[in-house]
Protein backbone atom coordinates (compact mmCIF):
# COMPACT_ATOMS: atom_id res chain seq x y z
CA UNK A 1 0.00 0.00 0.00
CA UNK A 2 1.07 3.18 -1.26
CA UNK A 3 2.44 5.77 2.04
CA UNK A 4 -0.19 8.25 2.16
CA UNK A 5 1.86 11.60 3.02
CA UNK A 6 5.24 12.02 4.51
CA UNK A 7 4.13 10.64 8.12
CA UNK A 8 3.41 7.45 7.00
CA UNK A 9 6.90 6.93 4.91
CA UNK A 10 8.36 8.01 8.76
CA UNK A 11 6.24 5.43 10.74
CA UNK A 12 7.69 2.61 8.37
CA UNK A 13 11.27 4.07 8.71
CA UNK A 14 10.91 4.21 12.38
CA UNK A 15 9.36 0.83 12.43
CA UNK A 16 12.60 -0.29 10.41
CA UNK A 17 15.08 0.92 12.93
CA UNK A 18 15.77 3.52 10.39
CA UNK A 19 14.54 6.62 11.91
CA UNK A 20 16.27 8.60 15.03
CA UNK A 21 14.14 11.08 16.77
CA UNK A 22 16.31 13.87 18.41
CA UNK A 23 14.93 15.53 21.66
CA UNK A 24 17.42 17.99 22.09
CA UNK A 25 17.66 21.42 21.12
CA UNK A 26 19.39 21.61 18.04
CA UNK A 27 20.15 24.90 15.99
CA UNK A 28 19.59 24.65 12.31
CA UNK A 29 21.97 27.37 11.49
CA UNK A 30 25.11 25.06 10.66
CA UNK A 31 24.30 22.32 13.41
CA UNK A 32 21.60 20.15 12.26
CA UNK A 33 24.13 20.10 9.06
CA UNK A 34 26.71 18.97 11.03
CA UNK A 35 24.55 16.31 12.49
CA UNK A 36 22.98 14.94 9.06
CA UNK A 37 26.79 14.80 7.62
CA UNK A 38 27.83 12.86 10.70
CA UNK A 39 24.93 10.78 10.03
CA UNK A 40 25.27 9.71 6.69
CA UNK A 41 29.10 9.20 7.03
CA UNK A 42 28.63 7.15 9.47
CA UNK A 43 25.80 4.95 7.62
CA UNK A 44 23.35 6.17 10.64
CA UNK A 45 19.97 6.48 10.30
CA UNK A 46 17.48 9.58 9.11
CA UNK A 47 17.05 12.14 11.53
CA UNK A 48 13.82 13.86 13.14
CA UNK A 49 14.72 16.70 14.81
CA UNK A 50 11.75 17.47 17.40
CA UNK A 51 13.24 20.91 18.29
CA UNK A 52 14.93 22.68 16.10
CA UNK A 53 16.43 25.61 18.20
CA UNK A 54 13.70 28.70 18.01
CA UNK A 55 11.15 26.94 16.45
CA UNK A 56 8.35 24.87 16.63
CA UNK A 57 8.23 22.95 13.61
CA UNK A 58 10.19 19.47 13.70
CA UNK A 59 13.19 18.89 10.50
CA UNK A 60 13.50 16.10 8.88
CA UNK A 61 16.60 14.89 6.86
CA UNK A 62 18.37 12.40 5.89
CA UNK A 63 14.93 10.38 4.66
CA UNK A 64 16.12 9.14 1.16
CA UNK A 65 20.31 8.58 2.67
CA UNK A 66 20.84 5.00 2.25
CA UNK A 67 19.57 2.16 -0.40
CA UNK A 68 17.67 0.93 2.38
CA UNK A 69 16.03 3.73 2.84
CA UNK A 70 15.18 4.49 -0.97
CA UNK A 71 13.88 0.79 -1.01
CA UNK A 72 11.29 2.01 1.75
CA UNK A 73 10.64 5.26 0.53
CA UNK A 74 9.82 3.41 -2.87
CA UNK A 75 8.09 0.28 -1.44
CA UNK A 76 10.37 -2.20 -3.15
CA UNK A 77 13.37 -4.92 -1.79
CA UNK A 78 15.46 -3.55 -4.05
CA UNK A 79 15.17 -1.07 -6.52
CA UNK A 80 15.85 -3.04 -9.53
CA UNK A 81 11.97 -3.96 -8.88
CA UNK A 82 11.06 -0.65 -10.43
CA UNK A 83 13.59 -1.32 -13.10
CA UNK A 84 11.93 -4.28 -13.82
CA UNK A 85 8.77 -3.38 -13.71
CA UNK A 86 9.10 -0.64 -16.17
CA UNK A 87 10.95 -3.24 -18.57
CA UNK A 88 7.76 -5.43 -17.73
CA UNK A 89 6.06 -2.21 -18.89
CA UNK A 90 7.90 -1.60 -22.26
CA UNK A 91 7.78 -5.51 -23.59
CA UNK A 92 4.29 -5.77 -23.11
CA UNK A 93 2.97 -2.96 -24.89
CA UNK A 94 5.88 -1.46 -27.07
CA UNK A 95 4.95 -0.67 -30.36
CA UNK A 96 7.87 -1.80 -33.15
CA UNK A 97 10.64 0.71 -34.40
CA UNK A 98 12.45 3.42 -32.19
CA UNK A 99 10.01 5.53 -33.13
CA UNK A 100 7.22 3.97 -31.94
CA UNK A 101 9.63 3.48 -29.17
CA UNK A 102 10.25 6.69 -27.93
CA UNK A 103 6.84 7.92 -28.73
CA UNK A 104 5.99 4.84 -26.13
CA UNK A 105 8.35 6.96 -23.78
CA UNK A 106 5.64 9.56 -22.33
CA UNK A 107 3.05 6.58 -22.40
CA UNK A 108 5.23 4.88 -19.46
CA UNK A 109 3.53 7.06 -17.31
CA UNK A 110 0.28 7.54 -19.03
CA UNK A 111 -1.28 4.16 -17.41
CA UNK A 112 -4.96 6.03 -16.24
CA UNK A 113 -4.79 4.13 -13.22
CA UNK A 114 -1.78 6.41 -11.92
CA UNK A 115 -2.81 9.78 -12.66
CA UNK A 116 -2.70 12.33 -10.53
CA UNK A 117 -6.21 13.26 -9.10
CA UNK A 118 -7.67 16.40 -8.14
CA UNK A 119 -9.23 16.57 -4.78
CA UNK A 120 -11.62 19.20 -3.11
CA UNK A 121 -9.52 19.15 -0.40
CA UNK A 122 -6.06 18.46 1.71
CA UNK A 123 -4.32 18.62 4.51
CA UNK A 124 -2.40 20.89 2.80
CA UNK A 125 -4.35 23.55 3.80
CA UNK A 126 -5.33 22.81 7.33
CA UNK A 127 -3.98 26.43 7.72
CA UNK A 128 -4.58 29.08 4.93
CA UNK A 129 -2.36 32.01 5.62
CA UNK A 130 -2.84 34.72 3.03
CA UNK A 131 -1.58 37.74 5.21
CA UNK A 132 0.57 37.86 7.59
CA UNK A 133 2.52 34.53 7.01
CA UNK A 134 6.34 34.79 6.91
CA UNK A 135 9.39 32.50 5.41
CA UNK A 136 11.50 33.13 8.39
CA UNK A 137 8.56 31.04 10.69
CA UNK A 138 10.11 27.54 8.57
CA UNK A 139 13.25 26.21 10.70
CA UNK A 140 14.87 26.80 7.16
CA UNK A 141 18.48 25.50 7.39
CA UNK A 142 21.64 27.24 6.91
CA UNK A 143 23.70 24.10 5.88
CA UNK A 144 27.75 25.55 5.52
CA UNK A 145 29.83 28.57 7.08
CA UNK A 146 29.88 30.32 3.62
CA UNK A 147 26.85 30.00 2.66
CA UNK A 148 24.82 33.00 1.49
CA UNK A 149 21.97 32.57 3.75
CA UNK A 150 19.23 29.77 4.34
CA UNK A 151 18.27 27.57 1.97
CA UNK A 152 15.04 25.00 1.33
CA UNK A 153 16.58 22.31 0.00
CA UNK A 154 14.01 19.55 -0.60
CA UNK A 155 10.90 22.01 -2.22
CA UNK A 156 8.78 20.46 -5.01
CA UNK A 157 8.85 23.46 -7.25
CA UNK A 158 5.34 23.62 -9.81
CA UNK A 159 5.30 25.69 -12.52
CA UNK A 160 3.14 25.37 -16.06
CA UNK A 161 4.41 25.63 -19.18
CA UNK A 162 2.91 28.77 -20.64
CA UNK A 163 2.97 27.20 -24.38
CA UNK A 164 1.52 23.47 -23.35
CA UNK A 165 -0.26 24.33 -20.47
CA UNK A 166 1.52 21.01 -19.26
CA UNK A 167 3.05 21.19 -15.26
CA UNK A 168 6.12 20.58 -14.38
CA UNK A 169 7.81 19.74 -10.96
CA UNK A 170 11.29 20.38 -10.15
CA UNK A 171 13.65 20.38 -7.31
CA UNK A 172 15.33 23.62 -6.99
CA UNK A 173 17.10 24.77 -3.85
CA UNK A 174 15.16 28.39 -2.68
CA UNK A 175 17.88 30.81 -0.72
CA UNK A 176 15.08 32.86 2.19
CA UNK A 177 15.76 36.22 1.48
CA UNK A 178 13.08 37.59 3.85
CA UNK A 179 9.50 37.31 5.14
CA UNK A 180 7.92 37.16 1.90
CA UNK A 181 10.69 36.02 -0.84
CA UNK A 182 12.99 33.57 -1.87
CA UNK A 183 15.63 32.75 -5.01
CA UNK A 184 14.37 30.16 -7.33
CA UNK A 185 17.37 28.52 -8.39
CA UNK A 186 16.27 26.35 -11.37
CA UNK A 187 19.64 25.94 -13.47
CA UNK A 188 18.89 27.07 -17.13
CA UNK A 189 18.85 23.78 -18.31
CA UNK A 190 16.03 22.76 -16.54
CA UNK A 191 12.42 22.77 -17.10
CA UNK A 192 11.64 25.32 -14.74
CA UNK A 193 13.67 27.79 -16.30
CA UNK A 194 12.66 26.97 -19.68
CA UNK A 195 9.21 28.21 -18.18
CA UNK A 196 10.68 30.98 -16.73
CA UNK A 197 12.19 32.01 -20.38
CA UNK A 198 8.75 31.01 -22.36
CA UNK A 199 6.76 33.42 -20.01
CA UNK A 200 9.15 36.49 -20.49
CA UNK A 201 9.06 35.74 -24.31
CA UNK A 202 5.57 35.80 -24.43
CA UNK A 203 5.31 39.25 -22.49
CA UNK A 204 3.78 37.59 -18.85
CA UNK A 205 4.75 40.05 -16.17
CA UNK A 206 4.11 36.68 -13.58
CA UNK A 207 4.83 33.37 -13.76
CA UNK A 208 2.52 31.41 -10.68
CA UNK A 209 4.94 28.78 -8.70
CA UNK A 210 3.67 26.57 -6.12
CA UNK A 211 6.23 25.05 -3.87
CA UNK A 212 5.17 22.02 -1.89
CA UNK A 213 7.97 21.10 1.31
CA UNK A 214 7.17 17.59 2.39
CA UNK A 215 4.63 15.09 0.53
CA UNK A 216 4.78 11.32 0.25
CA UNK A 217 8.54 9.79 -0.56
CA UNK A 218 7.02 9.10 -4.58
CA UNK A 219 6.15 12.25 -5.12
CA UNK A 220 8.36 14.02 -3.55
CA UNK A 221 11.82 11.45 -4.96
CA UNK A 222 9.61 12.30 -9.11
CA UNK A 223 10.61 15.87 -8.23
CA UNK A 224 14.77 15.01 -8.86
CA UNK A 225 13.75 12.67 -11.85
CA UNK A 226 15.52 13.57 -15.14
CA UNK A 227 12.34 13.58 -16.73
CA UNK A 228 11.51 14.75 -20.88
CA UNK A 229 9.80 18.27 -20.63
CA UNK A 230 6.34 17.75 -20.46
CA UNK A 231 6.38 14.60 -19.02
CA UNK A 232 4.22 15.00 -15.57
CA UNK A 233 6.24 14.27 -12.49
CA UNK A 234 3.20 13.36 -10.57
CA UNK A 235 2.09 10.84 -12.93
CA UNK A 236 5.56 8.74 -12.42
CA UNK A 237 5.21 9.66 -8.83
CA UNK A 238 2.02 7.09 -9.61
CA UNK A 239 3.76 4.91 -10.99
CA UNK A 240 6.19 4.54 -8.35
CA UNK A 241 3.52 4.27 -6.27
CA UNK A 242 1.34 2.63 -7.39
CA UNK A 243 -1.65 4.57 -6.77
CA UNK A 244 -2.33 7.91 -7.55
CA UNK A 245 -1.03 11.41 -6.39
CA UNK A 246 -4.13 13.47 -4.78
CA UNK A 247 -3.89 17.22 -5.77
CA UNK A 248 -5.40 19.75 -4.66
CA UNK A 249 -5.65 23.74 -5.85
CA UNK A 250 -3.70 26.36 -5.10
CA UNK A 251 -5.42 29.13 -3.10
CA UNK A 252 -4.16 32.32 -4.65
CA UNK A 253 -2.41 31.05 -7.73
CA UNK A 254 -3.15 28.60 -11.01
CA UNK A 255 -1.72 25.54 -9.47
CA UNK A 256 -2.01 22.41 -8.10
CA UNK A 257 -0.18 20.60 -5.35
CA UNK A 258 0.02 17.28 -3.87
CA UNK A 259 -3.31 17.79 -1.19
CA UNK A 260 -1.02 15.87 0.98
CA UNK A 261 1.86 17.95 1.68
CA UNK A 262 3.15 19.27 5.11
CA UNK A 263 3.40 22.93 3.83
CA UNK A 264 2.84 24.81 0.60
CA UNK A 265 4.41 28.18 -0.70
CA UNK A 266 2.19 29.43 -3.47
CA UNK A 267 3.24 32.88 -5.12
CA UNK A 268 4.77 33.60 -8.38
CA UNK A 269 7.93 34.99 -10.20
CA UNK A 270 8.17 38.16 -12.28
CA UNK A 271 10.16 37.71 -15.85
CA UNK A 272 13.15 40.08 -15.63
CA UNK A 273 13.13 40.01 -11.85
CA UNK A 274 16.63 38.48 -10.86
CA UNK A 275 18.57 38.81 -7.49
CA UNK A 276 21.67 37.68 -5.84
CA UNK A 277 21.35 34.15 -5.09
CA UNK A 278 24.44 31.57 -3.01
CA UNK A 279 27.32 31.54 -2.10
CA UNK A 280 25.90 27.68 -1.03
CA UNK A 281 27.79 24.43 -0.19
CA UNK A 282 27.13 22.69 -3.01
CA UNK A 283 26.53 19.06 -4.03
CA UNK A 284 30.27 18.81 -5.64
CA UNK A 285 31.93 19.66 -2.33
CA UNK A 286 32.35 22.99 -3.20
CA UNK A 287 30.83 26.12 -2.68
CA UNK A 288 28.58 27.47 -5.86
CA UNK A 289 29.37 31.26 -5.94
CA UNK A 290 26.77 33.97 -6.18
CA UNK A 291 25.52 33.65 -9.28
CA UNK A 292 21.66 35.78 -10.63
CA UNK A 293 18.25 33.66 -10.09
CA UNK A 294 14.80 35.12 -10.32
CA UNK A 295 12.92 35.94 -7.11
CA UNK A 296 10.01 33.91 -5.55
CA UNK A 297 7.38 36.38 -4.07
CA UNK A 298 5.46 34.50 -1.57
CA UNK A 299 1.62 35.43 -2.04
CA UNK A 300 0.25 32.34 0.63
CA UNK A 301 1.42 29.57 3.36
CA UNK A 302 -0.81 26.82 3.65
CA UNK A 303 -0.13 23.94 5.84
CA UNK A 304 -0.84 21.12 7.88
CA UNK A 305 -1.80 22.28 11.18
CA UNK A 306 1.61 20.40 13.14
CA UNK A 307 3.56 20.07 9.55
CA UNK A 308 6.98 18.50 9.36
CA UNK A 309 10.01 19.98 7.72
CA UNK A 310 11.50 18.15 5.41
CA UNK A 311 14.95 19.18 3.97
CA UNK A 312 18.35 17.96 3.14
CA UNK A 313 21.99 19.09 2.88
CA UNK A 314 24.57 18.12 -0.05
CA UNK A 315 28.33 18.99 0.37
CA UNK A 316 31.30 16.47 -0.05
CA UNK A 317 29.99 12.92 -1.11
CA UNK A 318 28.32 11.09 -0.03
CA UNK A 319 25.76 12.85 1.60
CA UNK A 320 21.85 11.99 1.26
CA UNK A 321 21.37 12.78 -3.02
CA UNK A 322 24.37 10.06 -3.92
CA UNK A 323 21.63 7.64 -2.84
CA UNK A 324 18.59 9.45 -4.64
CA UNK A 325 21.29 9.33 -7.66
CA UNK A 326 22.33 6.15 -7.40
CA UNK A 327 18.48 4.94 -7.23
CA UNK A 328 17.97 7.16 -10.40
CA UNK A 329 20.57 4.92 -12.56
CA UNK A 330 19.24 1.57 -11.69
CA UNK A 331 15.80 2.89 -12.36
CA UNK A 332 16.91 4.55 -15.73
CA UNK A 333 19.31 2.09 -16.82
CA UNK A 334 16.65 0.05 -19.07
CA UNK A 335 15.33 3.47 -20.37
CA UNK A 336 18.91 3.97 -21.50
CA UNK A 337 19.27 0.97 -23.10
CA UNK A 338 15.82 1.24 -25.25
CA UNK A 339 17.83 3.64 -27.24
CA UNK A 340 21.47 1.79 -26.21
CA UNK A 341 20.36 -1.85 -25.98
CA UNK A 342 24.21 -2.22 -26.09
CA UNK A 343 24.79 -0.83 -22.94
CA UNK A 344 25.32 -3.61 -20.32
CA UNK A 345 25.30 -1.58 -16.94
CA UNK A 346 26.43 1.82 -15.91
CA UNK A 347 27.91 3.68 -12.81
CA UNK A 348 28.08 6.91 -10.96
CA UNK A 349 30.46 6.68 -8.09
CA UNK A 350 30.15 9.06 -5.50
CA UNK A 351 33.50 11.45 -5.80
CA UNK A 352 31.93 12.14 -9.37
CA UNK A 353 28.64 13.72 -8.14
CA UNK A 354 26.78 12.09 -11.27
CA UNK A 355 27.82 14.95 -13.92
CA UNK A 356 31.61 14.22 -13.46
CA UNK A 357 32.17 11.05 -14.18
CA UNK A 358 29.89 8.12 -15.85
CA UNK A 359 31.43 4.79 -16.06
CA UNK A 360 29.66 2.77 -19.24
CA UNK A 361 29.69 -0.86 -19.96
CA UNK A 362 29.40 -1.76 -23.73
CA UNK A 363 28.77 -4.96 -26.27
CA UNK A 364 31.02 -3.82 -28.43
CA UNK A 365 30.16 -4.65 -32.47
CA UNK A 366 31.85 -2.47 -34.73
CA UNK A 367 34.60 -0.28 -35.07
CA UNK A 368 33.78 3.51 -33.30
CA UNK A 369 31.03 1.89 -31.00
CA UNK A 370 32.55 3.33 -27.95
CA UNK A 371 32.48 6.63 -29.62
CA UNK A 372 29.23 6.80 -30.66
CA UNK A 373 27.94 5.42 -27.20
CA UNK A 374 29.19 8.45 -26.28
CA UNK A 375 27.99 10.96 -28.33
CA UNK A 376 24.84 9.18 -27.81
CA UNK A 377 24.94 9.59 -23.51
CA UNK A 378 26.14 13.35 -24.87
CA UNK A 379 23.08 13.80 -26.45
CA UNK A 380 20.21 12.02 -23.88
CA UNK A 381 18.55 14.79 -21.55
CA UNK A 382 20.39 15.86 -18.31
CA UNK A 383 23.43 12.83 -19.32
CA UNK A 384 24.46 15.68 -21.69
CA UNK A 385 26.01 16.68 -18.45
CA UNK A 386 28.75 13.73 -17.92
CA UNK A 387 31.91 15.56 -18.40
CA UNK A 388 33.71 12.54 -18.37
CA UNK A 389 32.91 9.75 -19.90
CA UNK A 390 34.81 5.98 -19.47
CA UNK A 391 33.68 3.03 -22.01
CA UNK A 392 34.80 -0.44 -21.48
CA UNK A 393 33.97 -3.59 -22.61
CA UNK A 394 30.86 -5.24 -21.15
CA UNK A 395 33.55 -8.08 -19.41
CA UNK A 396 34.15 -5.50 -16.66
CA UNK A 397 32.04 -4.95 -13.60
CA UNK A 398 31.48 -1.01 -13.44
CA UNK A 399 29.95 -1.10 -10.34
CA UNK A 400 33.56 -2.42 -9.31
CA UNK A 401 35.66 0.98 -9.34
CA UNK A 402 38.78 -0.85 -8.81
CA UNK A 403 38.79 -2.90 -11.47
CA UNK A 404 37.59 0.20 -13.83
CA UNK A 405 40.96 2.05 -12.84
CA UNK A 406 42.73 -1.07 -13.42
CA UNK A 407 41.19 -2.18 -16.90
CA UNK A 408 40.36 0.92 -18.46
CA UNK A 409 44.08 2.41 -17.68
CA UNK A 410 45.82 -0.41 -19.15
CA UNK A 411 43.67 -1.06 -22.10
CA UNK A 412 43.76 3.00 -23.23
CA UNK A 413 46.77 5.05 -25.63
CA UNK A 414 45.41 8.17 -24.62
CA UNK A 415 46.04 10.08 -27.63
CA UNK A 416 44.17 7.73 -29.58
CA UNK A 417 41.25 6.78 -27.04
CA UNK A 418 40.46 9.85 -25.65
CA UNK A 419 38.06 12.18 -27.22
CA UNK A 420 37.23 15.79 -26.49
CA UNK A 421 33.53 16.91 -27.31
CA UNK A 422 32.24 20.43 -26.56
CA UNK A 423 28.58 21.63 -25.65
CA UNK A 424 26.66 22.25 -22.40
CA UNK A 425 27.93 21.36 -19.29
CA UNK A 426 26.21 21.50 -15.69
CA UNK A 427 25.95 24.81 -14.17
CA UNK A 428 27.90 23.42 -10.78
CA UNK A 429 31.13 23.07 -12.80
CA UNK A 430 33.50 25.40 -11.63
CA UNK A 431 35.94 24.83 -14.08
CA UNK A 432 34.65 25.12 -17.69
CA UNK A 433 35.49 28.30 -19.97
CA UNK A 434 32.15 29.87 -19.53
CA UNK A 435 29.48 29.16 -17.17
CA UNK A 436 27.29 26.46 -18.22
CA UNK A 437 29.34 25.80 -21.46
CA UNK A 438 32.87 24.01 -21.57
CA UNK A 439 34.59 20.99 -22.74
CA UNK A 440 33.68 16.83 -21.88
CA UNK A 441 36.00 13.89 -22.06
CA UNK A 442 35.11 10.58 -23.45
CA UNK A 443 37.55 7.67 -23.01
CA UNK A 444 37.36 4.83 -25.53
CA UNK A 445 38.58 1.69 -23.16
CA UNK A 446 37.51 -0.95 -24.73
CA UNK A 447 39.86 -3.50 -26.72
CA UNK A 448 40.91 -1.96 -30.12
CA UNK A 449 40.06 -3.80 -32.87
CA UNK A 450 41.64 -4.32 -35.96
CA UNK A 451 38.86 -2.23 -37.76
CA UNK A 452 40.20 0.46 -35.68
CA UNK A 453 43.74 0.63 -36.88
CA UNK A 454 45.17 -1.61 -33.97
CA UNK A 455 46.92 -4.77 -35.75
CA UNK A 456 49.01 -5.60 -32.46
CA UNK A 457 48.33 -8.82 -30.45
CA UNK A 458 45.91 -8.08 -27.51
CA UNK A 459 46.88 -9.82 -24.38
CA UNK A 460 44.26 -11.35 -22.48
CA UNK A 461 43.95 -11.03 -18.34
CA UNK A 462 45.49 -12.98 -15.83
CA UNK A 463 43.83 -16.01 -14.62
CA UNK A 464 45.23 -19.48 -12.07
CA UNK A 465 43.59 -22.09 -14.41
CA UNK A 466 40.59 -23.80 -12.02
CA UNK A 467 42.32 -26.96 -11.76
CA UNK A 468 45.36 -25.44 -9.89
CA UNK A 469 43.50 -23.59 -7.74
CA UNK A 470 41.50 -26.91 -6.74
CA UNK A 471 44.64 -28.89 -5.73
CA UNK A 472 45.85 -25.25 -3.97
CA UNK A 473 42.60 -25.57 -2.26
CA UNK A 474 43.83 -28.91 -0.63
CA UNK A 475 47.23 -28.38 -0.16
CA UNK A 476 46.41 -24.76 1.28
CA UNK A 477 44.94 -26.30 4.18
CA UNK A 478 47.91 -29.05 5.00
CA UNK A 479 50.54 -25.99 5.11
CA UNK A 480 48.72 -24.60 8.05
CA UNK A 481 47.81 -21.61 6.10
C1 LIG B 1 18.69 17.74 -3.03
C2 LIG B 1 18.67 18.22 -4.44
C3 LIG B 1 18.77 19.58 -4.73
C4 LIG B 1 18.74 20.05 -6.03
N1 LIG B 1 18.85 21.39 -6.26
C5 LIG B 1 18.78 21.86 -7.52
C6 LIG B 1 18.85 23.26 -7.76
O1 LIG B 1 18.99 24.08 -6.84
N2 LIG B 1 18.75 23.69 -9.04
C7 LIG B 1 18.60 22.83 -10.09
O2 LIG B 1 18.48 23.28 -11.23
N3 LIG B 1 18.55 21.49 -9.89
C8 LIG B 1 18.63 20.99 -8.63
N4 LIG B 1 18.56 19.64 -8.40
C9 LIG B 1 18.44 18.73 -9.56
C10 LIG B 1 17.06 18.75 -10.17
O3 LIG B 1 16.08 18.51 -9.20
C11 LIG B 1 16.96 17.70 -11.27
O4 LIG B 1 17.86 18.04 -12.29
C12 LIG B 1 15.56 17.54 -11.85
O5 LIG B 1 15.57 16.48 -12.79
C13 LIG B 1 15.07 18.78 -12.54
O6 LIG B 1 13.76 18.55 -13.00
P1 LIG B 1 13.24 19.19 -14.37
O7 LIG B 1 13.87 18.41 -15.48
O8 LIG B 1 11.76 18.99 -14.30
O9 LIG B 1 13.65 20.61 -14.39
C14 LIG B 1 18.59 19.15 -7.10
C15 LIG B 1 18.49 17.78 -6.83
C16 LIG B 1 18.52 17.31 -5.52
C17 LIG B 1 18.42 15.85 -5.26
MN1 LIG C 1 10.44 17.84 -15.49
Amino acid sequence: MAYKDLREFMRALEEKGELKRIALEVDPVLEIAEFADRAVKNSGPALLFEKPKGYDIPVLINSFASMRRMEIALEVESVEEIAGRIVEFLEMRMPEGLIGKLKMLPKLAEMGAFFPRTVGKGPCQEVVRASGFSLLDLPVLQCWPEDGGRFITLPLVFSRNPDTGKRNCGMYRMQVYDERTAGMHWQTHKQGAEHYRRAEKHGRTRMDVAVAIGADPAAMYSAILPLPPDLDEMMIAGFLRQSPVEMVKCQTCDLEVPAQAEIVLEGYVEPGELRTEGPFGDHTGFYSLEDQYPVFHVTCITQRERPIYATTIVGPPPMEDYYMGKAIERIFLPLMRLQLPEVRDIAMPPEGVFHNLILVAMRKSYPGHARKVMHSIWGTGQAMFSKCIVVVDEDVDVQNYSEVAWKALNNIDPERDIEFALGPVDSLDHASRLPNYGSKMGIDATRKWPGEGFTRPWPGVIRMSDEVKRRVDGLWKQAGL
